[in-house]
């Protein structure tokens, strides 16, 4: 007979398997198994094979909808201060690219961000992290990239790192000291660069402090050449990498990430069809951020239909930051990626996902299958697609994390 730890039953689940042929990998009428962290079982009810029914805690879902449990996988979550005046100055006319031109925007967070002790950093990031768990997500990729200097990076990924150990969502360590000329190189990218490449990058990584790299690879921030040297950094490092690319301009960062295997390209909506090409080769992802399009009031759309047809996988994620999306909510850019970027509710449930572990390169994850961690979310719906139409009322019912339940 089977030992498990916990068994669900009278659900019906959305696995996004690539084994099930259903649309959201549906299997109505299902059970879920635990065993540890992981999932010992999942399949139709009346196959499930004989445990203890004893010993075993049995939970019954009521025909809830399970999911994977979401990952939000581009945040610059760690971040101190507040924007609110430039979002009204926004309002009067002045650009986004103006206010960073004239030493605001993101250096203004940064400014926030240096004087911050990591306590308050802690407790404010705490508080972001637990509203997102509270909408169904269970790991999220962190940024570093307000502090642009190795001792102020180094506090913010330490900030990270300790949310990781000490809250239940996983969190996944972006080193984004490419984000902006700090007021130290005012003037000399150049030398930033060769700062991040030679100083911060290899001390920060040998603290156990960086799972990835990125870059803000745009007319406002760095330029390809200098991106490259980066990315040839990283890699003698064995660091995965990934960009911020074509976001305001189209560079060609894109197909420079796709030829360093990048995790994903981020924001893309100036990306062309040499630039989806050249992902779709390399197997990178093509992360869809519509709060900052939303934020920015954008009206370049990324390319869907290319993406589509290349089959480039798609991911969702909040770019949770002060300056372009102050959005701390996955459910609403699922309702966002629908009605402005017109992807299908499948589509934008497969974004946060199968298809943001992919961005993230964790294969343990974001689908609902047996060897998988039981990380799932059970939602009080009674179609898939509610997930994304709806907005406001908050249809989680409980969330599990590695087996454990943590809402
Ligand atoms: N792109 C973005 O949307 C964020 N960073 C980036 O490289 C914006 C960050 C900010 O404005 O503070
Ligand atoms: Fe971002």
């Amino acid at each position: 007979m089977n030992q498990w730890d916990a068994v669900w039953i009278d659900i019906n689940v959305m696995t996004f398997s690539e084994n099930i042929a259903e649309p959201y990998g549906l299997i109505e009428d299902a059970a879920i198994a635990v065993k540890g962290e992981h999932i010992a079982w999942i399949g139709a009810v009346n196959a499930l094979p004989e445990f203890d029914p004893i010993s075993t805690p049995v939970f019954r879902g009521e025909g809830a909808y399970v999911t994977p449990g979401f990952i939000d996988c581009h945040t610059h979550l760690v971040f101190a201060g507040s924007r609110a005046d430039e979002f009204e100055r926004r309002l009067q006319g002045v650009s986004y690219a103006q206010i960073a031109e004239e030493g605001g925007g993101i250096r203004s967070t940064v400014k926030a961000t240096r004087e911050a002790s990591k306590e308050h950093l802690f407790v404010q990031a705490k508080d972001r992290l637990n509203t997102l768990m509270a909408e169904g997500v269970s790991t999220v990729e962190i940024k570093s990239g307000y502090g642009l200097r190795f001792e102020y990076e180094q506090k913010q990924l330490e900030v990270a790192q300790m949310l990781d150990e000490h809250h239940p969502v996983d969190i996944q360590k972006t080193f984004l000291g490419a984000h902006a000329v700090p007021p130290e190189f005012e003037g000399d990218p150049d030398g930033y660069i060769d700062e991040v490449c030679q100083e911060m990058l290899p001390k920060l990584h040998q603290a156990g402090l960086v799972d990835t790299v990125d870059a803000f690879c745009e007319s406002i921030g760095f330029s390809c050449a200098q991106t490259e040297r980066l990315f040839k950094r990283a890699k003698a490092l064995k660091i995965p990498v990934k960009l911020h690319a074509e976001q305001l301009t189209n560079l060609g960062g894109t197909e420079l990430a796709a030829s360093y295997s990048a995790l994903s390209v981020d924001h893309i909506e100036y990306l062309d069809e040499a630039g989806v090409k050249a992902i779709a080769e390399s197997g990178t992802v093509a992360v869809l951020l519509p709060g900052a399009f939303y934020y920015l009031r954008e009206t370049q759309l990324p390319p869907i239909d290319l993406l589509r047809k290349y089959k480039v996988p798609m991911a969702i994620a909040t770019d949770m930051n002060p300056g372009s999306s102050p959005l701390c909510s996955l459910l609403l850019m699922l309702n966002m990626g629908c009605t402005l970027f017109k992807l299908t509710p499948e589509e934008v449930l497969r974004g946060v996902t199968v298809n943001s572990a992919k961005a993230l390169g964790m294969n343990d994850r974001g689908v609902l299958e047996a060897g998988k961690l039981a990380d799932f979310a059970v939602w009080n719906i009674d179609h898939p697609a509610t997930l994304a139409y709806q907005y406001g009322e908050n249809r989680l019912k409980t969330l599990w994390k590695r087996g454990q339940q943590v809402v």
